[in-house]
This record gives C-alpha cells, sequence and structure tokens, in this order.
C-alpha cells in the first residue's frame, strides 16, 4: 500500500508512535510519505520506501497566525495526487483530521479517492479537544474520518462519552519494537557504572515535562527514596517543568544524585540500565513511556489513570499509585529494592508482557487489516 502519515514530528508519544509505525510498514514492504512541518525525530533517513514531505508555511505580515492547517491539508492533496496514494492515516486529531478532510474534499472534486484515518491518542481528546473552542471540529474531523483507531479501551469510550461519538472505534494498542526495546547485557555491563555506584539503584523518568507528567512527583518520591536507600535518577526529556524539577532537586539536597539528560534519541539504550522507571502522571492514555521500559525488563511505578491498568497488571508487570501517592510509591520502590527476588520477577513479567501483547510484530498487523477494510469500504 501507499500509505501517507500525519503527526507532529517532534517529541511526544503520539509522533512517536506514528513514525515507528511508519518504520514498521515501509519495512514490510508498503511505501510510506510523511507529511509534516519537519522530519519527524526518530527517521535516520536511511529507511527504505519512506519519503519525507515537509509542509511549507508562507508567512504574510497580515496573518497573525500562519495558516498551518491550509498548508498542510493543500500538501496532503498534492502527494496523495503526485503519488497515487491509497490512504492517509493522520496521529492526533487536531487539526490532523480536518486536514485531512479537506484534502479528501478537494480530490474528490476532481474524481481521486482519498480515504484517511484518524488515530486518538490522549490529550487531543482528553484535554485539547474538550476545550470549548475546538470540541465541534473535533468532533467533527472524527465522525468524517473514514477509520477512527484509539489506542486504549479507555480513550475509545472517553471519546464516545466526550464527544458524543456513535461511529466504530477500533482500539490498536501502541507497541514497540522488542529487538531494539531490550536490556543488551553488553550496553548494561558497559554503561550502567556511568550513572550509577554498584550498590546504588538507578531509576529513570521519560517525559516530555508537561504539567500532565508530575515530573515534581517524580522528584519527590525520588527523595523519599533517597532517605532510605542509595540511589539515583535519570531525567530523559525536557519541557515545561524542568527547571521546577531542578529547583526542587536543590532544595532537598539531592541535585548530585540525579542526572539531567535532556531529550534523547536512544532512549532504549537508557531505559535499560535501569532498575524501575517512576511515572506519576496525572493523567495518561496508554503510558507509551512505561511500555518502552517494560520491553526493556524495567517495571515501573505509575498512577492508576486513563489506560495505564490496561498495560500494567498491578503488582505483577508494575505498580500503581492514586495520583499524587508519593509516599506510596517511594515505600513500593523501597520495597522491590529490598526484595531483590521480587523486583527481578517483575522485570521478568514485564519483559514477557511486552512481548506477547505489545510487540510490532504482533501489532503492525492489526494496522494493515483496518486499512485493508477502510480500502474495502465502497467510496
Ligand atoms: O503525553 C503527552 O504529552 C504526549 C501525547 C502525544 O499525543 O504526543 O501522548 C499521548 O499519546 C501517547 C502515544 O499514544 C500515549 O502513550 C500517552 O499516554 C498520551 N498522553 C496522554 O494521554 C497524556
Amino acid at each position: 500500500m501507499k500509505i501517507g502519515i500525519t503527526c507532529y514530528p517532534t517529541y511526544g508519544g503520539s509522533g512517536v508512535v506514528a513514525t515507528e509505525l511508519g518504520i514498521e510498514l515501509a519495512a514490510r514492504g508498503h511505501e510510506i510519505h510523511f507529511i509534516t512541518y519537519a522530519e519527524p525525530f526518530r527517521l535516520t533517513d536511511r529507511e527504505t520506501n519512506i519519503r519525507y514531505h515537509e509542509v511549507p508555511v508562507t508567512n504574510y505580515p497580515l496573518f497573525q497566525f500562519p495558516p498551518y492547517d491550509l498548508a498542510l491539508a493543500t500538501r496532503m492533496a498534492e502527494v496523495a495526487e503526485f503519488y497515487q496514494l491509497d490512504l492517509l492515516h493522520v496521529h492526533y486529531a487536531i487539526p490532523h483530521s480536518v486536514c485531512a478532510l479537506l484534502a479528501r474534499q478537494m480530490l474528490a472534486a476532481r474524481g481521486i479517492r482519498l480515504p484517511f484515518i484518524t488515530t486518538l491518542h490522549g490529550t487531543d481528546i482528553t484535554l485539547v479537544g474538550q476545550d470549548h473552542s475546538f470540541l465541534p471540529i473535533t468532533k467533527f474531523g472524527i465522525e468524517q474520518s473514514d477509520g477512527i483507531t484509539s489506542i486504549s479501551q479507555y480513550l475509545k469510550e472517553e471519546t464516545e462519552r466526550a464527544f458524543s461519538i456513535t461511529r466504530d472505534i477500533e482500539v490498536i494498542r501502541n507497541f514497540v519494537n522488542c529487538d531494539v526495546y531490550m536490556r543488551r547485557p553488553d550496553v548494561y555491563e558497559r554503561d550502567r557504572q556511568k550513572y550509577a555506584a554498584p550498590d546504588e539503584a538507578l531509576f529513570v523518568h521519560l517525559s516530555n515535562f508537561r504539567p500532565v507528567k508530575r515530573a515534581t512527583d517524580v522528584v519527590h518520591t525520588f527523595a523519599k527514596i533517597t532517605r532510605q536507600l542509595p540511589a539515583r535518577l535519570m531525567l530523559i526529556g525536557d519541557g515545561p517543568d524542568t527547571s521546577e524539577a531542578e529547583r526542587l532537586a536543590v532544595s532537598y539536597g539531592i541535585k548530585n544524585r540525579i542526572h539531567f539528560l535532556g531529550k534523547q534519541n536512544s532512549v532504549e539504550d537508557l531505559l535499560s540500565l535501569a532498575d524501575l522507571m517512576l511515572m506519576p502522571s496525572e493523567m495518561e492514555s496508554f503510558g507509551l513511556a512505561a511500555l518502552e521500559a517494560m520491553a526493556c525488563s524495567v517495571p515501573a511505578i505509575a498512577t492508576r489513570v486513563g489506560g495505564v491498568p490496561e498495560l500494567i497488571d498491578d503488582g505483577v508487570t508494575g505498580m500503581l499509585f492514586p495520583v499524587g501517592d508519593t509516599d506510596g510509591m517511594a515505600a513500593a520502590a523501597i520495597n522491590l529494592l529490598t526484595h531483590k527476588d521480587q523486583l527481578t520477577e517483575m522485570s521478568h513479567a514485564a519483559r514477557q508482557t511486552a512481548q506477547k501483547l505489545f510487540c510490532s510484530s504482533n501489532v503492525i498487523p492489526l494496522y494493515e487489516r483496518f486499512y485493508e477494510s477502510v480500502l474495502a469500504q465502497p467510496p
């Protein structure tokens, strides 16, 4: 198939999923065209069957806000016609569904068929999409899609509830490449010592440091842990709450125990060095960072929100707590680190779940089948 993919190409779970999906589909022989304002950051430029089409946005003094949405719709239609795409797959409803709808209409007026699929990821439904300035048009874009998928059952139900959507929404959960995301003993041997001494536990947090991730709870929890155990923390990512996390680290006197690593590309090499992940988010429709950690045999101590319980089996493949329960999360971490057999068992279970349920080799065929079903619909 020839598939156009649009997503937010910078750091963020939906962009990661869209890019990894494109890479996996290309490896299976499909022709993939990314249509975005910047090259998706996980692309290496070396993948065969993948083309990247930049969306140029012309500015003009009259425009207080350059009309990106219109430029994107135009580019979608151009690329679809030039390369004879079978379909468009857009990730994150706002504004991508409406842009794809415009592109579909532009081409339909000239007798060309271009169905589009919208994948819902999270804040497009739970936060931004419910703002009253966006809700009606987001609902319209979703309803007009030729196919709709959601990355968790939770998000499907939330979309049906908040947007009164009655159309079918197919749940296709997020995935990870289990051959890339895995603990490699050689990397562990070589690099673990760079981040923690032999007698120290190593924690990791990976996010975009937006308020919804509660990065400050990571530092509160870690500070409580360090009162009982020698430990270090790797903070991967960057965003609005990074400076508050830094300030807290200084005020707790644990600045030297935390590696502020910023944005990183090969997160699998870092994740697999850790003993435990901390993911105390206010909301996660899925929690891709926790899945990536689990595939690297690193269980997550996380919050029981949104789609997280669909990923983490509490007490088996990780541990779940109410939002803000930094005492509970710290106590659980200390307990696991002082009962190493339990931690080892949980690490194995986490990896097994990632392999059994969330490997790209299992999930990508679900997308292929979904594409085929959409293409089989009468125009
Ligand atoms: O979490 C973010 O701030 C980024 C956001 C996105 O759309 O890029 O992530 C959402 O999509 C991810 C990939 O499907 C999910 O794993 C995240 O749980 C989801 N974030 C939220 O629901 C807050």
